[in-house]
């Protein structure tokens, strides 16, 4: 009898996975100053940036508070010269990190403009790629790549077809040493979910849910009553049961998620050039991405975020 009741708890152990969350941190405002670190780094994608401190980039109005804004920039007043650094930009860190986790970004723009690339993200704090990579909003030159991505070890991949969820997949191999770290790619099904149609249309929320066996990712544009009003009016709890049909989803039939995905701090990025929007800025965008960084600040004016709330729930 007992062996047969430890049987069944087994067997529920293996699938049960809570859909309800609690509140664990909310990031409003100057709350982003005290929970976030800025990353006064070298650009690991090779952009043509210059990430600065936090003091120098409150100095500078590059970072903006007030009480329900938090706004991030590259400069757009200089012009560089070509033998300098390159154009000021934010790169920040959260303090905490997350393992199994509801993340909640309600965000009324992004970076835009020829030569940018920003990300929203998550990843371990070493030993990349084995510490894996959730790349939630990433894309550059205004292109709407609207991708949702994984990078991950070796041992990672994704089916095809058969997946839940209203995107569509762009590539299944998530290990980031195939294919150029292209890694594992959802495309949304949403027009409006990044660069220029996301900001004329107010932006919108992006929630992102780890468990141990799936990552998903939805987005609800802005005004377009797709939204549940608990996640509209950041409730203390949510579930994401009723969320409905996710934009992107990954599975674990061909990836075990907790070997591949360790805990994560969440990044909001802004790069210029560099490794992918330099590569694909020809296609695109006028003469030459390094020397337009350079000699147009004024076009960096709308190359900011504007982040109306984050919350991560547990
Ligand atoms: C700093 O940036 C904010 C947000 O973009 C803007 O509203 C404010 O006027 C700027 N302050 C100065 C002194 O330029
Ligand atoms: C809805 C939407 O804009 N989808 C686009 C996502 O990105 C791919 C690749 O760039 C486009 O082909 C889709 O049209």
């Amino acid at each position: 009898m007992l062996a047969a009741l430890s049987a069944v708890a087994l067997a529920l152990a293996g699938t049960a996975v809570a859909t309800t969350y609690n509140i664990h941190d909310t990031f409003i405002g100057s709350e982003f100053l005290s929970g976030f670190t800025w990353e006064a780094i070298a650009d690991p994608t090779n952009g043509r940036v210059n990430y600065v401190s936090q003091a120098t980039a409150l100095a500078d109005n590059l970072t903006y508070t007030s009480s329900d804004t938090f706004i991030m920039r590259a400069d757009y007043t200089t012009t560089l010269t070509a033998s300098g650094p390159g154009r000021n930009s934010v790169r920040i860190q959260s303090n905490n990190a997350y393992t199994y986790a509801l993340m909640v970004l309600d965000l009324r723009h992004m970076p835009e403009g020829c030569a940018t690339w920003p990300a929203f993200w998550t990843t371990g704090a070493t030993d990349w790629p084995t510490c894996g990579e959730i790349d939630i909003i990433e894309g550059v030159n205004n292109e709407v790549p609207n991708l949702t991505s994984l990078h991950t070890s070796a041992g990672c991949t994704m089916p095809a077809t058969g997946r839940t969820m209203m995107g569509t997949s762009a590539s299944t191999d998530c290990n980031a040493n195939d294919n150029g770290n292209q890694g594992c790619g959802v495309d949304s099904s949403f027009s409006n979910s990044f660069g220029p149609p996301f900001n004329s249309n107010g932006g919108g929320i992006y929630a992102m849910e780890r468990t141990s066996t799936s990552i998903s990712v939805w987005f609800w544009p802005r005004n377009s009553g797709l939204a549940p009003a608990a996640v509209t009016s950041g409730a203390s709890s949510l579930d994401t049961s009723t969320f409905g049909e996710p934009d992107a989803l990954f599975v674990d039939t061909d990836c075990d998620i907790p070997s591949h995905f360790t805990a994560h701090n969440i990044i909001f990025d802004l790069t210029l050039c560099g490794d992918w929007a330099g590569n694909a800025y020809p296609s695109t965008c006028p003469s030459d991405c390094i020397d337009y960084v350079n000699n147009n600040p004024a076009d960096f004016e709308n190359a900011y975020w504007d982040v109306a709330s984050l919350r991560v729930y547990e």
